[in-house]
């Protein structure tokens, strides 16, 4: 039986069944599947062990890490095997030369932080679910988070990795290299391939100063517009901004009430601007925005944690309203204002009583699209009217969090047939069987 086959190798308390458990349903509560078996395997030769027993069972896995994936694409929508990585959690010891750390694919991103802040570094990739989610899972959702505008999207920190292929194969490049031209970039590949390529096992991450001074402030904007000027010329002026953040004031008054955090100002936008130098004493940015009629500057840490608050429980507090629609776009940056107006007219159209919570990573053109209060059954209308407005001026479906089963139908309106014949075969060359994570990322076939 698969149950007591995998027990031999994980240990009796490491495989067991899935009914009931958090592992089957997702963060948001919108994707509820279930399993008869979770295993935990503790090391890459058990995850090999692991695949091998699966496969000789015929049947299928979805890695799980943190389980904070917004996407559906870390559950088991059709009964797969669970294999978390939940106890594979090392964090080596911080290289200060090559400022680099060896960590396993379960190692939450707040642990691997902590372990480069302890030697003055810092690993930049920082979002709002950072004390649960896991490296394995960041690296194969390519995440990006509040940092991407200086220091990019997951990917370009991860500088080694290890993975164990559908057949047992274990690709690695654990060396750290920063510079290695020979061939393919199979580690490239890995990143974003949400669990259907290979199992992530250990990655190399690439860490960067800890610059000292710290200028984080929050700006009222009257417009998306106004506040995309805001960010052109902090942008244009600085290179050491890191975050900017768009809020709206429903955001920010949701989060407010539930959290009891303190709102510095009432705007209709909001900015949340963080810059890093390693000059003590620059207050560029607030030379920047300081003119402006409505500013909050952080003057302590204290001040800045309770900036920050206010966007990062945006996701948490708008759960407290029902099970949200969510959609993660890009849009030209000179879009923004129009994408927003359109796909509230979108909504509205579709179910007038839905409401849209519009927040993100406004440098990047990143939109974070909430609509409260909808027939999650009905998604697949809002699905269209929302995806709609996103492929009408040339946006992606996906920024950060990833196709997953959520948006796997609508994957060609932001890739052409072509790509996704590529991507087909990719996956298909690497998992033949299709046994990893096969309702996720590649629309179903027709
Ligand atoms: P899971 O949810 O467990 O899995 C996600 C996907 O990765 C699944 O397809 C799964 O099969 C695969 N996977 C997991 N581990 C492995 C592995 N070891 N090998 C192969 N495949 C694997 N995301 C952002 O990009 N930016 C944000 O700003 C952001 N903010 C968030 C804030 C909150 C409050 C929450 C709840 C989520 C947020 N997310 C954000 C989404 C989520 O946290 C990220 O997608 C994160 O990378 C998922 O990590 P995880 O370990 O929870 O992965
Ligand atoms: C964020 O930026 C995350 O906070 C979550 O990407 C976005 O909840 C969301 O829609
Ligand atoms: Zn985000």
């Amino acid at each position: 039986m698969l149950l007591n086959e995998l027990r031999a190798i994980v240990g009796e308390a490491h495989a067991f069944d899935g009914h009931g458990t958090s592992h089957v349903v997702d963060w948001t509560g919108r994707f509820v599947g279930s399993t008869d078996v979770v295993v935990r395997p503790g090391s890459t030769d058990e995850v090999r062990e692991v695949l091998r027993i699966v496969r000789d069972h015929g049947r299928s896995i979805v890695p799980q890490g943190g389980n904070t994936g917004l996407v559906g694409g870390g559950v088991p929508l059709h009964g797969e095997v669970v294999l978390s990585t939940a106890r594979m959690t090392r964090v080596g010891v911080v290289d200060g030369t090559a400022r680099q750390v060896e960590v396993e694919a379960g190692a939450t991103l707040e642990a691997v932080q902590l372990a480069a802040a302890a030697v003055g570094l810092r690993y930049p990739v920082d979002f709002g679910s950072r004390g649960s989610a896991t490296i394995g899972g960041t690296i194969a959702t390519n995440a990006g988070g509040v940092n991407v505008l200086r220091h990019g999207s997951t990917r370009v920190h991860v500088v080694g990795l290890e993975a164990v292929l559908a057949d047992g194969s274990v690709l690695s490049t654990m060396a750290g290299l920063v510079k290695d031209n020979t061939g393919y970039d199979l580690r490239g590949l890995m990143c974003g391939s949400e669990g259907t390529l290979g199992v992530i096992t250990r990655a190399v991450l690439a860490l960067v100063p800890e610059h000292g001074h710290t200028e984080t402030v929050m700006v009222g904007c009257e417009s998306v517009d106004d506040a995309s000027d805001v960010v052109a010329a902090v942008c244009g002026a600085s290179d050491t901004v890191e975050a900017a953040e768009l809020m709206s004031r429903r955001g920010v008054r949701l989060v407010s009430d539930v959290t009891g955090a303190p709102v510095p100002f009432d705007s209709e936008w909001y900015l949340l601007i963080e810059s890093r130098s390693s000059v003590v004493g620059d207050d560029t940015l607030h030379r920047l925005v300081g003119s402006r009629a409505l500013v909050a500057v952080a003057d302590s840490s204290a001040r800045r944690a309770a900036l920050w608050r206010l966007r990062d429980e945006h996701t948490a507090c708008l759960s407290t309203l029902g099970v949200p629609l969510k959609y993660d776009v890009t849009v030209p940056l000179r879009s923004m204002s129009a994408f927003v107006g359109a796909v509230e007219r979108a909504v509205r159209l579709v179910d007038a009583t839905a409401e849209v919570v519009v927040f993100g990573h406004a440098a990047d053109g990143n939109l974070h699209v909430n609509v409260i209060g909808a027939d999650v059954d009905r998604h697949r209308v809002f699905d269209e009217a929302v995806l709609g407005e996103v492929a009408r001026c040339r946006g992606s479906i996906s920024a950060e969090h990833g196709i997953g089963t959520a948006k796997r139908e609508w994957l060609h309106l932001s890739r052409s047939a072509d790509e996704i014949a590529a991507m087909r075969a990719i996956k298909r060359a690497l998992d033949p069987t299709g046994i990893l994570n096969p309702n996720a990322l590649l629309p179903p076939s027709v």
